[in-house]
């Protein structure tokens, strides 16, 4: 008995919705008037990215699922297939620093918590890879800069023309003319036309979809979890600014026991509640993807409501059973999930505060 009061004392300390309890209930418990929360329990293996380019990024990633693969290498896949595109967020033909230099961020995480990251890297084509290299080559975890850049050619990463892509030269110059250093009201979170919302992936002129940061969990045929996140960061940022993307606990975390989470969004917001170590922690007590997720964004924006209304933040997480759930500040943040009953994927837009 003592055990069973001791048990409620502390489920009460947490905050823990009652096993049973609908989510619903649970949701107006905690004083909350957002839709009711769900869970989306999916078959695996499965591979689920951030926004609706997460589709292609899942494309190459779930071959390697599918085959029993890896989900280290099916992360890793879903990162290169992001970088190889031109986009405004992520690889070297992404929106520039203020200086009109593209500086990435990477970071990649396994099944025994292995991880490896880079950021502040210029003129390498595929840092998710280099992050990979770093953590299975060095007593390190995450190498920077020039260094960074270094380690990446020593390893047989060719060095790459330092040429803003068009696209990316041409919103530069647009940007000069004002050269306004906002972080939180750039480029990203202006709404380009015709878009669903400030951060909805949105199109260039021919056609071709635009996205933001990439991120990507996967859990494999052997119920093992990976996780990596790939950017060039927030455009126009300081030179030598580094998100979340890079840190693990802030854009990544993964826990094999319990789940992968990654974030999307301002990540100088992310890294201050340690974004997604919180989702898991929260999942590890019980929460389903989708509330742990909305937890985190609660923290964000109950410190600061008036900050919160200009700014997206977006967490998504996968457990281990299978459940998939996100939840951001603004709306219009999506992800896509791959397996075989979405063997070409399927995007959802996940609930948020506003
Ligand atoms: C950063 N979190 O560098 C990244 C940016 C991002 O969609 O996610 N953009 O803060």
């Amino acid at each position: 008995m003592l055990e069973i009061l001791k048990l409620m004392d502390r489920r009460r300390f947490l905050e823990l919705p009652l096993v049973g309890l609908p989510l619903v209930l649970a949701g107006k418990a905690t004083g909350q008037k957002f839709e009711p929360l769900s869970t989306m329990k999916v078959k695996m293996p499965v591979v689920v990215s951030t926004w609706d380019s997460g589709l292609s990024a899942n494309a190459a990633a779930w071959p390697i699922l599918e085959k029993y693969g890896r989900a280290l290498d099916a992360v890793e896949a879903a990162g290169r297939a992001s970088e190889d595109e031109i986009s405004c967020c992520v690889g070297l033909g992404a929106l520039p620093d203020r200086d009109g230099r593209v500086t990435l961020d990477a970071c990649i995480m396994d099944e025994q918590a292995n991880i490896g990251a880079v950021s502040f890297l210029e003129r390498i084509k595929h840092p998710v890879s280099v992050a990979r290299k770093v953590m299975e080559s060095t007593p390190h975890v995450l190498l920077s800069g020039e260094g960074a850049q270094q380690f990446a050619i020593k390893n047989g990463f060719p060095l790459e023309s330092g040429d803003l892509s068009p696209e990316s030269a041409k919103q530069y110059m647009e940007w000069l003319k004002k050269s306004e250093y906002k972080p939180w009201v750039n480029i990203e979170n202006q709404k380009p036309k015709g878009a669903v919302s400030q951060f909805a992936p949105h199109f260039f002129d021919d056609g071709s979809p635009n996205h933001d940061t990439m991120a990507t969990v996967a859990i494999d045929a052997k119920n093992n979890l990976s996780g990596m996140v790939t950017t060039s960061g927030l455009a126009f940022k300081m030179h030598g600014r580094v998100g979340d993307s890079p840190i693990i606990g802030a854009g990544l975390f993964v826990d094999n026991e319990v789940g992968a989470a990654v974030s999307s969004g301002v990540g100088e917001e992310v890294i201050r509640i340690c974004g997604t170590h919180t989702v898991i922690e929260q999942m590890r007590f019980g929460r389903s993807p989708e509330q742990a997720c909305m937890e985190a964004v609660k923290r964000i924006v109950k410190r600061d409501p008036a900050k919160a209304k200009d700014i997206q933040v977006g967490f998504l997480a996968l457990s281990k059973k299978g459940e998939v759930g996100a939840f951001s500040i603004a709306k219009g943040f999506t992800y896509a999930v791959t397996n075989s009953q979405y063997p070409k994927g399927k995007v959802f837009e996940a609930k948020s505060y506003s």
